[in-house]
């Protein structure tokens, strides 16, 4: 028997080749090796911050399925559910860094036919989503393939029958789904019952054509979503609760922007964690604008998500800086 869990989730462990120059890949000669993949980062940042976490995935019998099996293990992560297979690959992707957009990043897959793209229903066990407290699910798993859009509809479903509360990242990967009706149809049905949506300002223009930002957080909360996280990056966040609060969170500059993938992942880790604590929304929005700052000075989405110590360190340092100013 596995101990009980306080979060699960299910996605794709990637390797990632992450450029050490800036600049175009056609004229990268050195990469940086990294484990990441959005619903890993955030089970990663949670155990962190103390949480129990499992993760349902499948990787290839080769070296980086090894690689990837070791970080888990070595983060805290149950992978009692993890398979290998022998006939398909570990995923991997590769980020170029500040091209052609200084300060962003792009990332290139390697992943179509990849051994987590042939997750199915059989990977989604009742006993073991009942286990847990909550799930996280994001819009990338049901891009990948029909049959590991049929695993995320199981799992949410077990988890909203048996009351284990359903977060959702939207995080549209358009590369992966290649077609925008496809998306929003696919991915709509999922959202409704979740406490929490996190998502941006072009997934919800993506989601909900034509509708302001205020009219498609009011469509979220017609299919009973709880609330709404509203990532903007370096602008900081907004959170829409159903009884209609709109808290703007402020955003905190990076000092050093070395790589912006993760970040949103980080964000989620501590304002789920942060919300799970009890704390008000404010005080929750403002830690996790600070973890996701933190993550794009390195390169990596894991390395730097920060534990309840660090996070305290920052605000103190960040706060005092701003008090300062005035
Ligand atoms: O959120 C970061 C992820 O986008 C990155 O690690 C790769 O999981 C990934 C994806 O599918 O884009």
């Amino acid at each position: 028997m596995h101990r009980g869990l306080d979060f699960l989730s299910i996605g794709e462990v990637l390797i990632q080749l992450n450029s050490l120059t800036p600049g175009p890949l056609r004229y990268s000669k050195y990469f940086e090796v990294h484990v990441a993949g959005s619903e890993f980062n955030v089970m990663v940042a949670l155990s962190k911050l103390g949480y129990r976490t499992g993760f349902i995935t499948r990787l290839g019998r080769d070296e980086f399925g090894e690689m990837i099996i070791r970080t888990m293990r070595g983060e805290g992560i149950d992978v009692s559910r993890v398979k290998f297979m022998d006939n398909a690959p570990t995923g991997i992707y590769f980020i170029q860094r500040h091209y052609p957009i200084p300060g962003k990043s792009t990332v290139f897959y390697y992943r179509h036919g990849s051994a987590a793209s042939y997750m199915d229903e059989t990977d989604v066990q009742e006993d073991y989503v009942k286990s847990a407290k909550a799930i996280f699910l994001t819009g990338i798993t049901p891009a990948l393939s029909e049959t590991c859009y049929r695993a995320v509809k199981k799992m949410r479903e077990i988890a909203l029958e048996n009351g284990v509360t359903v977060y959702f990242d939207t995080n549209i990967r358009l590369k992966l789904w290649r077609e925008v009706e496809k998306a929003r149809s696919m991915l709509l049905p999922l959202l409704e019952y979740s406490k929490i949506v996190f998502t941006n300002k072009e997934d919800l223009k993506l989601l909900f054509p034509g509708l302001s930002i205020d009219q498609a957080t009011a469509k979220l909360f017609d299919m009973n979503v709880e609330m709404v996280v509203v990532k903007k990056g370096e602008e900081g966040s907004t959170v829409y609760t159903r009884s209609g609060e709109v808290i703007e969170g402020r955003p905190y500059q990076a000092p050093v922007v070395e790589d912006v993938i993760g970040a949103g992942d980080s964000f989620d880790a501590v304002f789920i964690a942060s919300i799970e604590r009890g704390l008000p929304i404010e005080q929750a929005t403002r830690l996790a604008n600070l973890a996701g700052m933190i993550v794009v000075t390195t390169r990596g989405d894991i390395e730097s998500q920060p534990d309840w110590n660090a996070l305290e360190a920052l605000k103190r340092y960040f706060d005092e800086k701003v008090e300062a100013l005035r």
